[in-house]
């Protein structure tokens, strides 16, 4: 008979990880059949129930890339905060930001139940091991691209995130629930703050058009690379962590943002826009794909002030994770 080494760590046992050292070729077949069926049966996957080493590999890549991405994602509107042209204004910013905080530690649960803890996915983060959304990499230069981030940015988040919420593996579907709710409040806010301006004076919808400007193609590229050079795709798409390509879910964002363009008079910077009858899509030009390249391989305009952030607020920090441990040691000792 011959045996398999199913060498899979688990310190915190929240899953079958490391229950099972070996599995004879038999028992891996059909635990593998079991779980095909279950995903071509629409099930989700549980933390307890067998998986595939690849895919709770592709699926730790992912959800903690995402994780990341939520938590950087507070510098460039945190960046805002003092800055935000009312009482009002400044409230909503806040509150936003704190969500994106939540869904950072909504994700980081969720991923944890693959069975790495956070403090070594955020030490991948801040070694550069991990990647985080190439959308954080651009700067918000005014308050227009408050508004700009809000609309496209969590706008371009909902569209992918949707569809995530029906994903195969049942914690990050469960978390994309509730995420989604609070991207759609923070999608009308962001829209609002656009329409306000291009009702403004020309100053204001020069500013408005400006962030249009900057921030459209960079918002394409958060749905990743072209399906031909995709190379995680197949594997996500064929255990229904993702449902539709990335192509497919950009197009989709296209297709419901150019009429929200239209309708507060904003243009969009692409000569080559034009809406085809017959697919009943928008046809758009060419994403400048050496740039997303680059973004992606830390060369972005602001990839070194974001991980110096970052890196400044997690040491920062660490006064506050000890003292956390140290509470709920002391409270498990009294417990005894
Ligand atoms: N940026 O094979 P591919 C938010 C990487 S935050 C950086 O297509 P995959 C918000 C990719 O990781 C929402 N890297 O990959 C927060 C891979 O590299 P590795 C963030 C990117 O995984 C605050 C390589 O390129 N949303 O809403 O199949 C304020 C090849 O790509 C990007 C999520 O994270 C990128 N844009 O597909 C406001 C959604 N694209 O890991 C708002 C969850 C690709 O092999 N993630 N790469 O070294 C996903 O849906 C998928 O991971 C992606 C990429 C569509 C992003």
């Amino acid at each position: 008979m011959h045996f398999v080494n199913r060498n899979l760590a688990n310190p915190k046992q929240t899953s079958n990880i490391g229950m099972e050292t070996t599995l004879s070729v038999e028992e891996l077949n059909k635990r593998e059949a079991e779980f095909d069926a279950k995903i071509a049966g629409g099930k989700t996957i549980e933390p307890k129930d067998w998986m595939p080493e690849r895919y709770r590999k592709q699926l730790l890549r992912m959800m903690s890339q995402h994780a990341h991405s939520e938590v950087v994602g507070m510098l460039p509107e945190g960046n805002w905060i003092t800055r935000a042209p009312s009482l009002a204004r400044k409230a909503v910013l806040l509150a936003k930001v704190q969500d994106e905080a939540g869904h950072g530690l909504y994700i980081y649960s969720a991923a944890e139940t693959l069975g790495m803890d956070r403090s070594e996915m955020i030490d991948q983060l801040l070694s550069g091991k991990a990647k985080y959304s190439s959308i954080f990499n651009y700067p918000t230069l005014s308050w227009a691209d408050i508004g700009a981030i809000g609309w496209l940015v969590d706008g371009a988040a909902i569209v992918n995130q949707t569809v995530l919420a029906k994903c195969s593996y049942g914690p990050y579907s469960r978390a994309m629930l509730r995420i989604c709710k609070e991207e759609n409040f923070h999608n009308k806010q962001g829209y609002q703050i656009m329409a306000y301006l291009m009702r403004g004076t020309k100053e204001q919808r020069d500013m408005a058009q400006d962030a249009m400007n900057r921030f459209w193609w960079p918002a394409l590229m958060m749905f990743g690379p072209s399906d031909t050079n995709s190379p995680n795709s197949a594997d996500l798409m064929k255990w229904k962590v993702k449902l539709h390509s990335n192509d497919d879910l950009r197009q989709r964002f296209i297709d419901r943002t150019v009429p929200q363009a239209e309708a507060i008079g904003l243009r969009i910077p692409d000569d080559k826009l034009k809406w085809n009858e017959s697919t009943r899509h928008y046809e758009f030009g060419e994403i400048n794909w050496a740039e997303f390249n680059q973004v992606i391989s830390g060369n972005g305009p602001c990839n070194k002030l974001r991980m110096k952030q970052r890196t400044d607020a997690h040491n920062n920090g660490a006064w506050v994770r000890e003292a956390a441990a140290a509470y709920s040691a002391k409270k498990a000792a009294s417990k005894k």
